[in-house]
């Protein structure tokens, strides 16, 4: 009931916002789906989810959250303009001596409760799906590295490889820049992937918006979560837990195919990369940074 009446509001919500939006960015695409797995120029709303999880988190944030803040943030306004249009000294030059109202103080404690409850109770839903994981089809583990991801299919043979993000003067045309990878991690579209996250260094975050997955790589830790792709495609991401000078160019790159397809590029992978295990890179990648000047330390979240 309540998210019925909230979502109609949200609709009000949403067109004035959308209205505002095409005022300031010429009509470019803003709401979510304006492109799939990545962003582009003007985008304001969310990336297109592409898994139950970021469909939720886009429910949570564009249909609940946005109008409880549009709602209250109008709210104030409203009281602001009327104290200062009909309580100034001019037009009310006797001000009242009251200090209590019961029935106001009782409202203005019980209707934020009920406020912070609805948020709550949908709040709660989602973080219990996304930290119970449901049973996994396939397990892949995340290395975060200065600065590129290591890639391995624990149940596939120990199958692994690094990812490193496609230099600009390498890109071909239309590769994305600063989202390319040589060795995208490749997934099978609608089986449940657990993904097993760490890191070596300092702390990195492996976040793909489209899959509403984020999770930090810490050293010595193994944080997990899951996803479930629903179409095939390339979705991209990137490390963001500032880590250091290359920090920007670790970029995320998931391609999900189909059952067959995977199988098929998982039979090639497990050739192409058994003669080239992943090779420890930090000292290369240091040298080119500058020797040392590249030293990152682990900011805080
Ligand atoms: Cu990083």
């Amino acid at each position: 009931m309540i998210f019925r009446k909230l979502s109609s509001m949200r609709d009000i919500a949403l067109s004035s916002g959308i209205a505002a939006g095409l005022l300031t960015s010429g009509g470019v695409a803003l709401a979510e789906g304006a492109g799939e797995g990545h962003a582009v120029p003007g985008q304001m709303g969310l990336q297109r989810g592409i898994t139950e999880i970021a469909h939720e988190m886009h429910w949570f944030h564009d249909q609940l959250l946005l109008p409880i803040i549009t709602i209250i943030c109008l709210f104030v306004l409203g009281l602001l303009v009327w104290v200062v249009l009909k309580f100034n000294e001019k037009a009310n030059p006797t001000p009242s001596r009251t200090t209590h109202n019961s029935l106001l103080e009782v409202a203005w404690t019980v209707v934020p409760v009920l406020i912070l409850v609805v948020i709550a109770i949908p709040s709660f839903r989602l973080l219990t799906k996304q930290l119970v994981l449901p049973p996994a089809d396939i397990t892949m583990k995340v290395t975060g590295k200065q600065w590129y991801w290591t890639y391995e299919y624990p149940d596939q043979g120990g199958l692994a490889f690094d990812s490193n993000i496609v230099e600009d003067k390498d890109l071909k045309p239309g590769q994305k820049r600063l989202l390319e990878v040589d060795n995208p991690l490749v997934v099978p579209v609608g089986a449940n992937v657990r993904v097993l996250i760490t890191g070596t260094d300092v702390l990195h975050s492996w976040f793909v918006p489209s899959f509403g997955v984020q999770e930090y790589a810490v050293i010595g830790r193994n944080n997990e979560s899951w996803f479930r792709v629903e179409r095939e495609g390339s979705y991209y991401g990137e490390c963001n837990q500032i880590c250091g000078i290359n920090h920007s160019r670790m970029p995320i790159k998931v391609v999900a195919l189909p059952k067959p397809e995977f199988q098929k590029w998982l039979g090639e992978a497990k050739k192409k990369f058994a003669a080239a295990p992943p090779a420890e890179k930090a000292a290369q990648v240091a040298a080119a940074a500058g020797q040392g000047s590249g030293e990152a330390r682990p900011a805080g979240n």
